[in-house]
């Protein structure tokens, strides 16, 4: 065995976007693509001779492969200790939780997350620090330098490493430990939840559960959680199998994309708590007997409850969600008196925070929750805490969610992507309604006065560091909102997501359909940037 220095040229499109290096699985297939972007990411590491890093994927198409490429680079590379997860199985979540609990000083996560995977479909790389959280973008710079520049990867010449059985193995100077993927998360969840009490309730069919894996890495993870520990009926997990093209569908878990969840939960026969994952588990969907609960609402019921839960009895030290997630956060936060921040789209963004002990929950719109227990957004966690909730108070999930509107008003809220856009148009539509932004304030569209009109920038609140041209948002003067930016995630052209709340204090007036509450606000937002008659679109492609 030894090691082998292989000469390469740079790519030049290799920048991570807001969740690592996203791709097609052909652009991975490309001659030392996936090589390159990992030779790049230890090149920007240093000394890894004392390093301990964590390994797994969601499963996914190519994700054997990459994972045995990446075991043989990092023993050419010297990486002290490698841990993967059986199989090359780790959610995203259970990652951050391994990287945190063994101190290691990083993690390398193979996901699309909730684009679909196949030989046609969606390939990713990512990498998270040593709190756990994915990479800041001072890292995600010097990956891409890196990247630009390279000249040669290094690479251990051996055969594929068994790591279908735990245990423990030698590559050259590096220590590799196969562990299970499920063990650590799942006592992290005990410690966090009542679960002699989710348990009872469970065993009487108090509450029934149904959570759709989509075919996903949470197959295996709910099997052990829901089912085993829990004891909630067998079936309750469905799609538990985890697949390398997620069964043909798009783990995506929104109600496009969870159809059979849904029409199972608009049925006669729903149970207590509907939720879904995506594909690499840190997205999270809930719904109830014939209710969606929105992910802003969501967090903002976990906020205003987490002191009945016993991870969270001493209360919140603050919260946080991204800038198009609804404010129905910061509603709560107020009734408690603390802080609610307010960060760009990208978990990332809620590190620091977290790591300073100013929030212990945040969220988002893209179906993302978490807590100060990882660094990374949590779909498990965020389906036990309802289970818990919905154990403790002993009511619906509509009931939940109801009494909540009638406390803290409801936010009627929608997002409309537009994805697949040829990308020149994507950026001048942003580019468009950026040059009108001084112009805007004022004027009025519909019956909609237009108060203010800007470009979301950011400072962190902890280290300074700053993050400009994160979205454009227009509010009017009746609080209503409408925010546009385009994805960081796509693949495929551009992806334009315009993101529609208005208030509504008035209980009486919390029982309509979003789409009709906010239908002027839509009108509004296509006056603004013409995206239906630019793209001869006559509708978005996805709404949730
Ligand atoms: C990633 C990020 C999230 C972000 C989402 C959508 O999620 O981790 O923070 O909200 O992308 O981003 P965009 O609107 O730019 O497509 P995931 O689940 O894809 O890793």
């Amino acid at each position: 065995m030894s090691i082998r220095i292989v000469h390469t040229s740079p790519y030049t499109d290799q920048k991570p976007g807001t969740s690592g290096l996203r791709k097609t699985v052909r652009d991975f297939q490309q001659e030392n693509y996936l090589e390159n972007f990992v030779q790049s990411i230890f090149n920007s590491l240093g000394d890894l001779s004392d390093q301990t890093l964590v390994l797994g994927g969601d499963g996914r198409f190519l994700n054997q492969h990459a994972i045995q490429i990446i075991i043989k680079m990092a023993a050419a590379n010297r990486v002290r200790r490698l841990m993967i997860g059986q199989g090359g199985i780790l959610s995203t979540p259970a990652a951050s939780c391994l990287i945190r609990k063994y101190h290691a000083d990083g993690g390398i996560i193979l996901s699309a997350s909730h684009n679909p995977g196949g030989p046609d479909h969606d390939f990713g790389i990512k990498y998270n620090i040593a709190n756990g959280g994915p990479a800041p973008e001072g890292y995600t710079e010097r990956f891409y330098a890196q990247s630009r520049k390279i000249s040669e990867y290094r690479i251990f010449e051996s055969r594929d490493l068994d790591i279908d059985h735990i245990g423990r193995y030698r590559l050259g100077e590096t220590m590799i430990s196969v562990v299970d993927p499920v063990d650590d998360y799942a006592r992290l969840m005990s410690f966090l939840f009542d679960f002699d009490l989710i348990r009872k309730q469970l065993a009487s069919e108090t509450i029934t559960l149904c959570f759709d894996a989509m075919h996903a890495v949470t197959g295996p993870y709910g099997r052990k959680i829901f089912e085993v520990q829990l004891g909630a009926l067998p079936g309750s997990v469905i799609n538990a199998v985890p697949r390398e093209d997620f069964g043909g569908g798009h783990p995506d878990p929104n109600l496009v994309h969870a159809k059979a969840l849904c029409r199972k939960m608009f049925s006669t026969e729903s149970p207590t708590l509907g939720a879904a994952s995506d594909g690499d588990g840190d997205r999270n969907l809930i719904m109830g007997k014939h209710i969606f609960v929105t992910p802003s609402d969501s967090l903002a019921v976990m906020a205003a409850n987490a002191h009945l839960i016993p991870g969270y009895k001493e209360g919140l030290a603050g919260v946080a969600r991204s800038m198009p997630t609804s404010r129905a956060l910061d509603r709560v936060a107020d009734s408690f008196g603390i802080d609610c921040f307010e960060t760009p789209t990208g978990w990332k963004y809620f590190g620091n925070l977290l790591d300073a002990g100013k929030i212990s929950l945040c969220g988002e719109e893209s179906f993302g929750t978490s807590s100060n227990h990882i660094r990374e957004k949590d779909g498990i966690w965020a389906i036990l805490f309802w289970l818990n909730l919905i154990a403790i108070k002993q009511e619906s999930v509509l009931q939940i969610v109801h009494k909540h509107w009638r406390q803290f008003g409801r936010d009627y809220y929608s997002r409309h992507d537009y994805e697949g856009l040829d990308r020149e148009l994507g950026d001048r539509i942003i580019e468009g309604l950026r040059s009108r932004l001084p112009e805007l304030p004022g004027k009025k569209i519909a019956s909609y006065a237009i108060q203010s009109a800007e470009e979301f920038c950011y400072r962190d609140p902890v280290d300074g560091s700053t993050a400009d041209n994160q979205g454009i948002i227009i509010s009017f003067d009746d609080g209503s909102r409408l925010v546009f930016r385009l994805s960081g995630t796509g693949t495929a052209g551009a992806t334009l997501r315009i993101y529609i709340e208005k208030f509504e204090p008035d209980p009486a007036k919390h029982d309509l359909d979003p789409q009709s509450v906010l239908a002027d606000l839509i009108g509004a937002a296509e006056q603004l940037c013409r995206i239906r008659t630019l793209s001869g679109r006559p509708a978005p492609s996805v709404i949730t």
